[in-house]
């Protein structure tokens, strides 16, 4: 019997898609987008298409495996759970004693993203005293650099964007990042909106827009600055607006007036003319709206790009229209309880804490040393940057790591022990998403295939033999998510487990303009001048250097950035072989005239390395980037790559300027052709 069963997609993306799954005996046949969903709208991405695949794969994992060679030989030989929760617990218990709590350290992410499974082994870290994680690999830096300016809570529903005259797309690659707001920036075009897209290359959602602005990487707080300039100067102001619901607008001013554009032009790589007719069309239109991605604050002064940016729409007072605004995530309209799940407060005061961009550091040069490694929903031998010193890290004899996965990745490969997970058609889970205002709850549709376990359960049962007692280590996912929605936050108003039980997306109570009543910042009002930043040491206003890799100037001539490959999601996908195919070579997108200095031809394999390491990709001559940049678009597994070493050798551990993200795009490398 064939059954048509609901879902939701659990990957990091913000489209967080209502799906329709097709389970025959106990198989998923086919994956869709729920047409009901009023963000999903009844179409998925292509690499969700190919989940059934995934998650049938010959490949998953199905028993706890211990390695039973050299670390890295891959060699492993199936176990026993009693044996595998034997020797886990042995070694924490073993490694408390000897070394103290501290020396293990949880490594997590967000391979799913439902809020219970995502969070699962929070409590338990907590309780054990364990080093803490930063976790800030992805968005810390934005949400900063934003919050400066216009405060936290969720900012401009997408749905609106309908009634936008002006949508600019500011290194975000919708047609790939975020492929559900595709529609509604579409109508807006039929209803006469413009469409600029402001990103380093030629990018899928570039190659659809009426308009490109190919600027430099790293050179987007220029950019605003000199908007603000032409925007002043001509005054295309809200004058009314700005003297009601912002701080600092003369301060604001002088700086923007340092910032002409022929200035912020030679910075940028544009034309002054260019700067001046697209501050013009911001001005002029009726609800002008940015989509604001995460690429322009994976920079080394990305916080400060992203907070300069931020503070356009209020100069013209775009969110007093509908359609108008900006949106950085709408996650923060769905402010559950988190904390009766995580439980900080077990934690001993003081325990020391490791960003995650700095794996590698912790790894090779913390002291006391991390002995205990412990990783699920994460694969930091492809993701986390500077993957020389993670790898060497990952080897290390005296470290016994854990992995928590579906798939035998390169991470896995380097662990003693590896625990096989479910994935999210086969557990209970709670999702929210930052692209949209719907959540939704998923259950089970499918057992777990062999011996794989939701990852609540393995941590509860470790919970239990360590005699940790709080109610969080029994509690099922069910009554997790009862606690979850506990917290009187009115965005949560009839949100109940009955409601969510039906299994079906409910909207939350949300303001459709989120800015209506004011800003979440000290002030309450939008900070062109930012004392919070003053206190800091930072500079209250905007500010335009761009950014640049400190490591590699001066040595390493190109810049290098490195977005996601549309074909996978982060480095998940890699198991799938039909995505690798269509992905096709990992490559390295470079200007015809770079080549041309090289002697590379297009197709040729090269050599592109700096201080921090190197890689082997096949070279793609084109005018999709500008000369001085080259693009390695996706996460490959290291084993899919011509020299076994994935994008990330490239990449530094030196964090951005706010929140301690990583600068995955600000990288300076030289390209040869391979010897
Ligand atoms: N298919 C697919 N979808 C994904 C992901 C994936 O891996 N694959 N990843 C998911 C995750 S975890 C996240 S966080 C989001 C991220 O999605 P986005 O918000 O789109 O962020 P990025 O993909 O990092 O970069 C977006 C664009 O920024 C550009 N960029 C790089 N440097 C600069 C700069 O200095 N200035 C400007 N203006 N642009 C710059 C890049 O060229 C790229 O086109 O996407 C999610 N969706
Ligand atoms: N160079 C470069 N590096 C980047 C980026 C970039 O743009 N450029 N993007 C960065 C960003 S934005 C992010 S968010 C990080 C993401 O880094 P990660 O969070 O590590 O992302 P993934 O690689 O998608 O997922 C990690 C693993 O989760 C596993 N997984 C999926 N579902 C489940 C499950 O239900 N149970 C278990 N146990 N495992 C599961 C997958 O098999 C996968 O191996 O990468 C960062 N790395
Ligand atoms: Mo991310």
């Amino acid at each position: 019997m064939e059954r048509l069963l609901p879902s939701v997609c659990p990957f990091d993306c913000p489209d967080t898609c209502g799906l329709l799954v097709k389970v025959r005996e106990q198989r998923v046949v086919s994956v869709s987008g729920d047409p009901e969903h009023p963000f999903t709208r009844g179409f998925i991405c292509q690499k969700m298409r190919h989940y059934p695949e995934r998650i049938h794969s010959p490949e998953r994992l199905t028993q706890p495996l211990l390695r039973g060679g050299a670390k890295g030989s891959g060699a492993f030989r199936p176990i026993a759970w009693e044996e595998a929760l034997d020797i886990i617990e042995r070694q924490i218990t073993q490694t408390v004693a000897r070394h103290g709590a501290e020396a293990i350290l949880p490594y997590s992410y967000a391979g799913h993203m439902g809020l219970v499974q995502r969070q699962a082994g929070d409590a338990f870290f907590h309780k054990l005293g364990a080093s803490r994680l930063e976790r800030t690999i992805c968005g810390t830096t934005a949400g900063l650099g934003f919050s400066h300016s216009l405060g936290r809570g969720p900012s401009t529903d997408i749905e609106s964007t309908v009634d936008s005259d002006l949508i600019l797309i500011w290194g975000s690659n919708t047609l790939t990042t975020n492929l559900h707001a595709w529609p509604f920036f579409q109508e807006a075009r039929r209803r006469g909106a413009r469409l600029v897209v402001i990103d380093p290359y030629r990018n899928r959602t570039a190659q659809r827009a009426d308009q490109h602005l190919m600027l430099k990487p790293g050179t987007d707080a220029a950019l605003a600055l000199a908007m603000m300039n032409v925007l002043i100067g001509e005054g295309l102001l809200d004058r009314d607006f700005i003297a009601r619901h912002t701080l600092g607008f003369e301060q604001l001013a002088q700086r923007a007036g340092e910032w002409p554009p022929a200035r912020a032009a030679q910075v940028c790589g544009l034309e002054a003319g260019q700067i001046v007719d697209l501050a013009q069309a911001y001005g002029q239109a009726r609800a002008p709206y940015i989509r604001t991605g995460f690429g322009m604050a994976r920079q080394s002064r990305g916080g400060m790009a992203m907070r300069a940016v931020a503070l356009l729409p209020a100069l013209v007072g775009a969110f007093q229209c509908p359609g108008g605004g900006i949106t950085r995530t709408t996650g923060e309209a769905a402010p559950f309880n988190l904390k009766a799940l995580t439980r900080p407060d077990l934690a001993p005061p003081g325990v020391r804490a490791f960003n995650m961009v700095q794996l590698g550091r912790a790894l090779n040069q913390a002291q006391p040393p991390v002995r205990l490694l412990y990783v699920y929903l994460c694969n930091p031998a492809v993701v986390a940057p500077d993957s020389s010193q993670v790898l060497a890290g990952l080897m290390r004899e005296d470290l016994f790591t854990v992995v928590q996965e579906m798939f035998l990745t390169e991470t896995a490969c380097l662990a003693d022990l590896v625990l096989p997970s479910a994935c999210s058609l086969e557990m209970t889970d709670l999702y929210r998403a930052y692209g949209h205002y719907h959540v939704q709850m998923a259950r089970p549709l499918i057992p777990p295939p062999g011996q794989a376990r939701p990852l609540l359960g393995v941590f509860q049962e470790l919970a239990g033999r360590l005699g940790f007692t709080e109610p969080v280590f029994r509690a099922g996912e069910e009554e997790i998510i009862s606690w979850l929605l506990q917290g009187g936050s009115p965005y949560l108003e009839g949100i109940t487990l009955e409601a969510l039980a039906q299994g079906r997306p409910l909207r939350v109570n949300a303001p459709a303009n989120p800015y209506a009543s004011g800003f979440l910042t000290p002030s309450g009002k939008v900070e062109f001048y930012s004392q919070s930043m003053a206190d800091l040491g930072l500079d209250p206003l905007p500010e335009g250097a761009p950014s640049q890799d400190d490591e590699g100037l001066g040595r390493y001539p190109l810049q290098l950035i490195t977005p996601p490959r549309h074909q996978f999601l982060n480095s998940t996908f890699n198991e799938v072989p039909a995505l690798v195919a269509q992905a096709g070579p990992a490559a390295i997108l470079i200007h015809p005239r770079d080549a041309a200095a090289r002697d590379i031809a297009d197709g040729q394999e090269v050599r592109v390395f700096n201080g921090r390491g190197q890689c082997l990709l096949r070279a793609r001559v084109s005018q999709e980037t500008r000369p001085g940049v080259t693009v390695a678009e996706g996460l490959y597994w290291g084993r899919h790559t011509p020299g076994g070493q994935g994008i990330n050798h490239l990449t530094s551990q030196v964090l951005a300027d706010l929140g301690g993200s990583c600068a995955f795009h600000c990288n300076l490398v030289e390209v040869a052709p391979r010897q």
